[in-house]
């Protein structure tokens, strides 16, 4: 029997977005919200409504019991993990399917394992993707911090096995500052992660962050989308994303995209991923995988024309890639700017009432959004309250529709990041395609001064 119901276990403008793809195939929804989200725009539209809980997400769209109790309930025989929340927990996937329901996403042996950055990092390598030179695996003394450090030279990045979001990262210039340095790094990590391993990897001192869009069947086919470049962000926020990247040929995304294909193939790999890299002097150096949609997916659609909740669903209802390689086509330039309920440059939240509301469009403009008039933004989620994606036959040519969007744009009685993307938007380097990861940062410093 093919998926006929599908339950949303996210909120926000995934929710709609995954909403959308299922209608638009003949999938009924099952929205389950807190009760600080019951106004929420999916909820209105999703087929039906469960509510899970209170508004702390760690008893409501955290909460395994409540979330599969939902989906029996309402008879769903599939559920979507958006991004975030349980998109990444392979205990939840296991428990999805162990109650006879579809997971839409990858085996929750894939998701272990990348969750696992060593053993990410291993597989990778397994897999023929460059890394970044480093420790083979954990770092378990200073001894062999210092033999590893010697062998690759400083500076060095501590890292944490159960890391991401940057969190217990620490940057060791030289020698005497290891010890120290390497212990901090550790508790950082027990106190964040419950998980003090780390391990060691060169420190690119300025790289691009360069993403790989792709596919499995779980069968042994796997496509590639192209990159994603996401360098500019602020305390590992991304800001802005943009598809092709400015820096890379059609010649260099073959290559790697070819690479990361095969990877995923011999992996067995089912749904979408992102494979992420660190991009520095014409060298691709991966480091993580995100076993998930991902928030900045819709500028590869953009240039593919492609669907990708669609493709998530067909893979999980059994059907093999609809696309071969040669197939999938990379056409124009599309470009990102995630909306968020912030002072654009203090960037404290402004969660409150919308007083108006009125989303641009036109040609090749799209808003994922559940905002409305008269919505009020809880103050317990996350901030990005929507995506402005625009596309154009070139880079330029996105660039001036994007600003003909920002301008149309108007989000009444909160303060939001949309000045702030103005103002970037304003920038030479950006419009030069010239930044890397500590651009924004480094600019926004500036700034304020
Ligand atoms: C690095 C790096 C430089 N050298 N690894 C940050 C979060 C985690 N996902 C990986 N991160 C980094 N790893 C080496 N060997 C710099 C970063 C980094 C970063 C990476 C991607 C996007 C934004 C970033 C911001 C600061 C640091």
């Amino acid at each position: 029997m093919p998926i006929s119901k599908v339950l949303i276990a996210n909120r926000g403008e995934i929710a709609l977005r995954i909403h959308r793809a299922c209608h638009e195939m003949g999938i009924q929804t099952v929205a389950v919200h807190s009760t600080a989200d019951t106004e929420a725009m999916h909820v209105r539209l999703a087929d039906q409504a469960v509510c899970i809980g209170p508004p702390a997400a760690s008893e409501s769209y955290l909460n395994i019991p409540n979330i599969i109790a939902a989906a029996e309930i309402s008879g769903a025989d599939a559920i979507h993990p958006g991004y975030g929340f349980l998109s990444e927990n392979a205990k939840f996937a296991e428990i999805v399917e162990a109650h006879d329901l579809i997971f839409i996403g990858p085996k929750p042996e894939h998701i272990r394992i990348m969750g696992d950055k060593i053993e990410a990092k291993l597989t990778a390598a397994k897999l023929g993707l460059p890394l970044v030179p480093g420790s083979d695996g954990p770092i378990s003394d200073v001894a062999e911090a210092k033999a590893v450090a010697a062998e690759i030279g400083y500076p060095v990045l501590i890292k944490a096995a159960s890391g991401g979001g940057g969190r217990g990262m620490k940057v060791v210039e030289s020698e005497d500052m290891l010890e120290t340095l390497m212990q901090q790094a550790g508790s950082e990590a027990k106190a964040a992660f419950g998980d003090a391993t780390v391990y060691m990897e060169k420190y690119l001192s300025d790289p691009r962050h360069i993403e790989f869009q792709v596919f499995g069947d779980g069968n042994g086919q796997a496509i590639h989308l192209g990159e994603r470049d996401c360098s500019l962000q602020r305390r590992h926020q991304k800001v802005l994303e943009e598809a092709p990247s400015p820096v890379i040929t059609m010649d260099q995304r073959e290559w790697m995209g070819g690479i990361v294909a095969k990877a995923m193939a011999d992996m067995g790999y089912r749904g979408a991923g992102t494979i992420e890299f660190l991009y520095e002097d014409g060298q691709f150096y991966f480091i993580e995988m995100n076993t998930r949609l991902q928030v900045e997916h819709p500028v590869t659609e953009a240039i593919t024309g492609l669907d990708l909740v669609r493709e998530q669903i067909r893979i999980a209802d059994g059907h093999l890639l609809t696309l071969r390689q040669e197939d999938v086509e990379f056409r124009g330039h599309a470009i990102e700017c995630r909306i968020n309920a912030e002072h654009p440059r203090s960037f404290a939240p402004s969660p409150g009432l919308v007083k108006g509301y009125h989303a641009p469009g036109g040609m090749n403009v799209r808003v994922d959004s559940g905002l409305y008039a008269g919505y009020r933004v809880p103050p317990y989620y996350d901030s990005m309250i929507a995506k402005l994606i625009v596309w154009g036959h070139t880079r330029e040519g996105a660039l001036r529709r994007l600003r003909r969007a920002l301008e149309e744009f108007v989000i009444d009685g909160i303060t939001t990041t949309i000045p702030l993307h103005q103002a970037l938007l304003d920038q030479p380097d950006f419009q030069d395609g010239e930044y890397t990861i500590k651009w924004l940062e480094h600019w926004l410093a500036e700034e304020g001064a």
